[in-house]
């Protein structure tokens, strides 16, 4: 019988990825999906398959992080032997506009996943998607386990509280609960207000006439920025590992918002100063200057290493995104 995994926020850019990775490696996989008035799952379209099908072996159930009493009944029944936690108002700036939204969904969501796993009959291996946010206000450069937190926002916070937790559901009821730091990570399924979507999409939407400007917030900020199918492989890494630990996913380069507007412009023979305007509403109340993860553990005791390049990354994702903007202007 093929293993059975659960992922919360199946939904999203690390979701849909995660699914596909584990229905290539033959497990039976299960997603939470939120009741929205329109469907938004076109991350996750071509992987379904009609339930009634006997070979189906992606399942979608309705649920959201914040309903434990749903999370229970649901584990209890799928049994999952694997629960990745990536659901999340993962939108650090937003967090600020709605930070006991934020906050509910981000730690509780988690502390509820965690409960629900801890009544499971055998309680499944758990995943939670903590984030180099945590690190904020950086005490060192570059950043690994055991660098000190200081968070800067309600959503890193949140994500403070929902790693700690998992750390102390571990040690208090011997939980295989495992956190991974994970880094930014992009790819063209990345949601479109991030930095890296929203520049890679407007230097398409620009060089096909579509759009002339692109209003921006902080340019000097600097992020190690990785590939997000090389990341959820990380994930999937931790929970076969055969101790729970935390680590650090990261490329070990960091570079600033203005160098990967030069990637991306520059790979369509764009001038990005000719387009892009600072706008301070796009900037937050505190600011996380600089992130650069240090992937030794990782590297060292999961065998993990990224495969694709900052440069690499910026081609991709401008190339998906010219795709979409000819299909735009052909209204297709
Ligand atoms: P994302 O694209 O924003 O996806 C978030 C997912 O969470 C979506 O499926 C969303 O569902 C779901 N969700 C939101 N609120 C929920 C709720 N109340 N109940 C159930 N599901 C809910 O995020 P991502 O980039 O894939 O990131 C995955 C996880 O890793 C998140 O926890 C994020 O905070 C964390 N993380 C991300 C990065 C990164 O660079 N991408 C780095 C470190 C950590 P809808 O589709 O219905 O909105
Ligand atoms: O911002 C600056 C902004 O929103 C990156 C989430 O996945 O990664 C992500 O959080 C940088 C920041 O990502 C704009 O100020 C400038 O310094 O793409 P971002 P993030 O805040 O780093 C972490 C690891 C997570 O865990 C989160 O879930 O770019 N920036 N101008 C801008 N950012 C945005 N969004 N929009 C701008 O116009």
């Amino acid at each position: 019988m093929s293993k059975r995994a659960f992922i919360t926020g199946v939904t999203g850019q690390d979701g849909s990825y995660l699914a596909e990775l584990l229905l290539g490696k033959g497990y039976q996989v299960h997603g939470l999906v939120r009741r929205t008035s329109s469907i938004s799952r076109s991350r996750i379209d071509h992987l379904h398959v009609d339930a009634h099908d006997p070979d189906a072996r992606f399942f979608l159930h309705y649920g959201d992080l914040t309903d434990s009493s749903r999370l229970r009944d649901l584990f209890a029944e799928v049994e999952p032997e694997e629960v990745y936690n990536l659901g999340a108002q993962s939108h650090v700036r937003v967090s600020f506009d709605e930070p006991v939204f934020s906050v509910t969904v981000d730690a509780l969501g988690a502390l509820n996943v965690l409960e629900a796993v801890r009544h499971m009959k055998t309680p499944a291996r758990f995943y939670q998607a903590s984030s180099s946010e945590m690190y904020g206000k950086v005490a060192a450069v570059p950043q690994d386990e055991n660098t000190p937190l200081h968070p800067r926002s309600p959503y890193a916070c949140a994500k403070v509280y929902a790693h700690y937790q998992t750390l102390n559901y571990r040690e208090a009821y011997g939980l295989f609960a495992c956190s991974g730091i994970l880094f930014n990570h992009e790819s063209p399924r990345r949601g479109e207000s991030f930095v890296t979507r929203k520049i890679t999409r407007a230097a398409a939407r620009i060089k096909l006439g579509l759009q002339n400007k692109l209003y921006l917030g902080n340019l000097d900020a600097k992020r190690d920025w990785g590939y997000a199918p090389d990341y959820v492989e990380a994930m999937w890494r931790m929970l076969q590992h055969p101790t729970a630990d935390d680590y650090v996913v990261a490329t070990g380069e960091t570079h600033s918002v203005r160098e990967f507007l030069e990637e991306s412009f520059s790979h369509l023979g764009l001038k990005w100063s000719s387009h892009v305007e600072v706008d301070p509403s796009f900037e937050r109340p505190s600011e996380v200057d600089i992130l650069l993860g240090d992937p030794t553990k990782v590297r060292e005791v999961l065998g993990w290493k990224p495969r694709v390049t900052f440069r690499e990354l910026a081609r991709i994702m401008v190339d998906a995104d010219l795709e979409a903007a000819r299909k735009e202007a052909a209204g297709l």
